[in-house]
């Protein structure tokens, strides 16, 4: 009985003394404990790894105390909940921030110290989660953090991919891939839950059945295999609140193949059970390209039927019909990726808890909401009908009647518009029949989110335009937003100390908004120095890094000059590289006077290219060639050194943007939908050297124009630029570095043609020849700016005191507010 389950759980509370206490003594303690019995390492011989492992694991108890509290505290007040489906997260490394959050890093570090052993050494051992590709991964892990903090009730839901994003090696300047088996040396930081499981199934036929009179279609499947949750606790900040991240991993199913085990064929039975583990193996590294592959289709519905499960068990645990499912749950789907979870339930409703099509409808518009991260539409999901087909027979045929009804609703709005019914419909005719999964979502979903205003205006004119006129209340935009926690205060302790002691509180972490209050002492000469040391302190320790990599030895007088994110055409590392040629020319032909007024510059590039994108892989190699000419030019010395890092990640990025004075943010204008790399950046009191594209428009309001450095044709005008083709006007400067590298100046001559061919001869997509000139005078007023260190500083905080805006704490508030309708759920102390 209940009450005899509450004298057990008291009487084994009672047993464990109380929660956890966090002074030094219980922490050696517990970290002891854990060397000897979790580690399994002898406490007279253990490494600073073996060391990490038992740290972590003291820390994840001390998480798992408050997210059992979150979660039974969340089920006792049965609030509205946000279920945040994403197929991918860049989480990067929990320890450190899981001790920040948790509030408990001082006495960790004092506990440590106490035993000979230094945190920040035992922290680097760990590996990164590298759950997701770039961005739009990226902004799901601080969104987390924001919701946790924030303490909505929420939970996420992804895949555990045995193989995250691959490992970037570098040799001879070209990239080469290597898989990340991130959990070869275990994962302190999830809790592998084999009880909670579901059956997925696939593939099979759709039958009829009669129930109570009526004609309802059962999906026989023709492969089943299992999905087993791991749950990882995502702490918030100032809070007790825990919330959980559910991770899915394919297992074969527990089902037997009874026909096979009967033959004898024992042996090739299990070898096939095996193969079901192949669906959540490896993330696609792809980031904004679709293949319609029958693996990642099945990832897909893998990850969005096993939550499904899991969800509605949650709601039936407490309700025996589902007259309050809207006022209950809340759906949000990051991009389209997990858009098949709509044609799930819809399916479950109708099919399974035979609610009708009408109100199953009903439930679906009003629970599912959607945010698109692309500008291309090209980049938009399509998954051919002959797949969807055979893998979901029973989803196909429930997307065919969704589309019937709304082009019924079409032809009675718009008559007989056929070009538009076309544009419109979630089935695409054509060569290859496919399902637009982004039509689909927008039909089924009550609100569809850009990722900042600009983004939201192509939205509207150009990508979903038809939709727009349709239904033009749908459509909202949510600024993305970075969470402060990790960039400033995980990353960034000596920065974080200064703001602190200059707004006599701590509470901005918690509080963005209150970062505006530095403003008023931007000139200030004693806090402009304590800046300037921080950003020296931080310049050291990127310095050292980059001596490590490459043996190339750094001038901290020089202007670190940052460019680091995924390698795309659009973004234009090329345009970046080709200035620094245009450096190296210009250095090269200087006078020895001339020369004494060169602003010595650090160029650092890194980025990843997807494995099969190879004008990004030899936008790599040519950073690689550049930086050998000029770093080894004696002639040059420490006037400007190029560096490109291998393997950009999360760690990576919070060891870079601390130390860095310049970021490059300088995309084609209208093709980053957002951009969260220059948050990360401003936060961090980096200028940045900008184009007018995604939320960088709205950092310009912020901080206004004249704190950075702003270049190139702005969204209006890139059309017409485009139009003009091989007669728009292009400075000589450019025809000449473009030369240099055609002429094989850097070597691989033949290599580098074909990415010469697209930037010239009228097939400059990107505008790099256009933006050119634009891009040079940006660049000389950055030189000029960092002669005048005052100026530079006073800039530079104002760069951080503009930067609230851009946590995702605000979007998060904005999200809970206008699209989801949830509110805090506060675990008391
Ligand atoms: C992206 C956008 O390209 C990027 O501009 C945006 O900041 C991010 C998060 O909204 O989403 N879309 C996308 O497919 N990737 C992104 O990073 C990979």
């Amino acid at each position: 009985s209940l009450g005899d389950h509450r004298a057990k759980a008291e009487k084994m509370f009672g047993l464990m003394d109380g929660f956890l206490k966090n002074d030094p003594v219980s922490l050696q303690k517990d970290i002891v404990y854990h060397v000897e019995y979790t580690v399994a390492r002898s406490r007279f011989s253990f490494d600073d790894f073996e060391a990490y492992q038992a740290l972590s694991h003291s820390v994840r108890d001390r998480l798992i105390e408050r997210w059992h509290d979150t979660h039974q505290y969340f089920k006792k007040k049965d609030p509205k909940r946000l279920y945040f489906l994403s197929l991918e997260f860049l989480m990067g490394c929990s320890l450190s921030n899981s001790v920040i959050n948790l509030g408990i890093r001082d006495q960790y570090v004092d506990a440590l110290g106490q035993l000979g052993f230094e945190f920040e050494v035992l922290a680097e051992q760990e590996g990164d989660a590298a759950l997701g590709n770039g961005g739009l991964a990226r902004l799901s892990a601080c969104q987390m953090d924001s919701l946790a903090t924030l303490d909505f009730p929420a939970w996420g839901y992804g895949l555990r991919y045995q193989y995250g994003l691959f490992r970037q090696i570098i040799v001879d300047g070209f990239q080469h891939e290597q898989p990340d088996y991130w959990l070869n040396f275990g994962n302190p930081w999830e809790i592998e839950r084999v009880q909670v499981s579901y059956a997925v199934k696939f593939y099979g036929t759709v039958e009829e059945e009669v129930s109570n009179g009526s004609n309802y279609k059962v999906w026989i499947p023709g492969e089943t295999v299992e999905a087993v949750a791991y749950d990882n606790p995502i702490p918030g900040y100032g809070t007790r609140n825990a919330i959980n991240l559910r991770l899915w991993a394919a297992k074969p199913s527990g089902q037997y193949d009874l026909e096979s085990y009967n033959t004898g064929d024992y042996i090739n039975a299990v070898v096939n059970r095996q193969k079901a583990e192949i669906i959540s193996n490896v993330l696609y590294p792809d980031d904004r390209s679709y293949q319609g592959k029958e693996l990642r289709l099945k990832q897909q519905y893998f990850f969005v039927s096993a939550s499904i499960q899991d969800i509605i068990r949650r709601f039936k645990d407490v309700h025996d019909n589902f007259d309050e499912f809207t006022e209950k749950i809340a759906l949000q789907i990051n991009d389209t990726h997990p858009s098949l979870a709509i044609i799930e339930v819809m399916r479950v409703l109708f099919d399974e808890e035979h609610l009708g099509w009408d109100k199953a409808w009903d439930i679906v518009c009003k629970i599912f909401s959607f945010t698109t991260h692309t500008v291309q539409p090209e980049g938009l999901e399509k998954i051919p009908v002959d797949l969807m087909g055979s893998l979901l027979p029973r989803h196909l045929q429930i997307i065919y009647d969704i589309n019937y009804k709304f082009m019924e609703e079409l032809k009675k709005k718009f008559g007989q518009d056929y070009s538009r019914h076309a544009r419109m419909s979630i089935v695409e005719e054509g060569a290859v029949k496919s399902i637009r999964m982004a039509n689909l979502s927008i039909v089924c979903c009550h609100k569809v989110n850009g990722v900042s205003r600009v983004h939201f205006e192509l939205l509207k004119t150009r990508v979903f335009k038809d939709f727009y006129d349709l239904w033009p209340l749908k459509f909202q935009y949510k600024t993305n937003g970075v969470t402060q926690r990790r960039w400033i205060v995980v990353s960034n302790p000596s920065l974080c100390a200064v703001i602190s002691k200059w707004l006599g509180t701590e509470a901005w972490v918690r509080n963005i908004d209150l970062l505006a209050g530095l403003r008023d002492y931007a000139s200030d000469a004693d806090l402009q120095q304590e800046w300037r040391m921080v950003k020296k302190i931080n310049k050291m320790r990127l310095a050292e890094y980059i001596e490590t990599l490459s043996g190339v030895k750094v001038s901290l007088d020089a202007m670190f000059d940052v460019q680091i994110k995924r390698i795309h055409e659009y973004k234009r590392q090329l345009l970046n590289v080709l200035g620094i040629i245009h450096r190296y020319d210009c250095i090269k032909s200087m006078n020895e006077s001339d020369r004494r007024k060169v602003v010595p510059r650090v160029c650092i590039i890194g980025g990843k290219a997807a494995p099969g994108y190879e004008i990004a892989k030899k936008i790599i190699k040519l950073c690689h060639a550049v930086a050998e000419k000029v770093n080894n030019d004696p002639g040059v010395g420490d006037l400007l050194k190029l560096i490109f890092i291998p393997d950009y990640n999360v760690s990576v990025a919070e060891l870079v943007i601390p130390g860095s004075d310049l970021s490059q943010h300088v995309s084609t204008a209208g093709h980053e939908a957002s951009g969260t790399g220059s948050m990360k950046f401003l936060m961090n009191g980096c200028l940045l050297l900008a184009t007018a594209d995604g939320s960088t428009v709205e950092i310009i309001e912020e901080i206004g124009a004249d704190n950075m450095f702003l270049l190139g044709a702005r969204v209006s005008e890139v059309p017409a630029l485009r139009d003009q083709g091989a007669s728009v006007r292009v400075p000589l400067q450019f025809v000449r570095v473009v030369r240099m590298v055609r002429d094989g100046y850097f070597g691989f001559k033949d290599y580098f043609e074909s990415l010469c061919d697209t930037v010239e001869n009228g097939k400059d997509f990107y505008l790099l020849g256009a933006d050119f000139a634009s891009y040079l005078e940006a660049q000389a007023a950055a030189d000029l700016a960092f002669v005048n260190q005052e100026k530079w500083t006073r800039m530079s905080i104002l760069s951080t005191s503009g930067s609230g805006r851009f946590s995702s704490d605000r979007t998060i508030e904005e999200y809970a507010e206008q699209t989801w309708g949830i509110e805090p759920c506060k675990c008391p102390f």
